[in-house]
């Protein structure tokens, strides 16, 4: 196996960056939601070129991110709740129309943000699915109830025929080096409500802020 143990994706480490994401009075760390991301789009990443696009994209906004934590203000990104006042209460968000803050944390995370419903709703199809279940199908369903409102036609076009190129059910669960599916099972059913409870808790505080269409 030429694939360095540090490519290689492991449902486990996604699972372990959602949980670490909650803090005890559920705000969440920029961190490991970076984290979280970063082992996902290894598993694009194994899934061949026609993913690219998307993986692409994903990997400029956590790269985005990351310099803001790493930056000379990265105190006010520990949370994603500090990076919203700190941004908001420095006028560092463009709010109607892209401007001077095309880059904006929040901005960037809300992408990131709608693709996490679309994560949810994916694996939570792959979670009850039965072994003939068809991937394409199910990616494509979760696609068109989350994020697919959020893309131009081009992108809705690319994506559909992605993810008919999506490898089966089995092979699937395999990638996730997890063991058998069964084991598999039993982790999406761990992981999707951590993954649900991150989104809900960024949805309420967008919400509040009047963040969620953040151009
Ligand atoms: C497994 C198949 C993966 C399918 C991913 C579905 C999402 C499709 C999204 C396609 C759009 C990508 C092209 C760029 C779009 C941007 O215009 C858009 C908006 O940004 P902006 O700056 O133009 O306003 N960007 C986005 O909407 C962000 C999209 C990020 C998608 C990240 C998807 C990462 C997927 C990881 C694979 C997870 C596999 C699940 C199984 C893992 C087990 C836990």
């Amino acid at each position: 196996d030429t694939v360095s143990d540090d490519q290689k994706f492991c449902l486990k480490e996604v699972l372990d960056a959602f949980r670490l994401c909650l803090s005890e009075n559920r705000e969440v760390y920029l961190q490991h939601y970076v984290a979280g991301w970063r082992g996902l789009i290894k598993f694009l990443n194994t899934l061949g070129s026609v993913f690219g696009f998307i993986s692409k994209d994903a990997v400029t906004k956590i790269q985005i991110l990351v310099h803001l934590l790493n930056g000379e203000n990265g105190s006010q990104y520990v949370t994603i709740q500090s990076m919203v006042k700190y941004e908001q209460g420095n006028e560092l968000v463009d709010l109607t129309k892209r401007g001077n803050n095309q880059e904006s944390g929040c901005r960037t995370l809300l992408r990131l943000h709608r693709a996490l419903r679309w994560l949810e709703l994916f694996l939570d199809r792959l979670r009850t699915s039965s072994e003939d279940g068809k991937t394409s199908v199910m990616c494509a369903d979760a696609y068109n109830e989350s994020l697919a409102k959020y893309h131009p036609w081009v992108i809705r076009k690319a994506a559909g025929m992605a993810f008919c190129l999506l490898p089966g059910r089995q092979a699937f669960l395999e990638i996730m080096n997890v063991g058998s599916s069964e084991q598999v099972v039993a982790m999406l059913g761990e992981a999707i409500p951590l993954i649900s409870e991150v989104y809900q808790i960024t949805e309420v505080l967008y919400a509040q802020h009047n963040m969620l269409d953040l151009p």
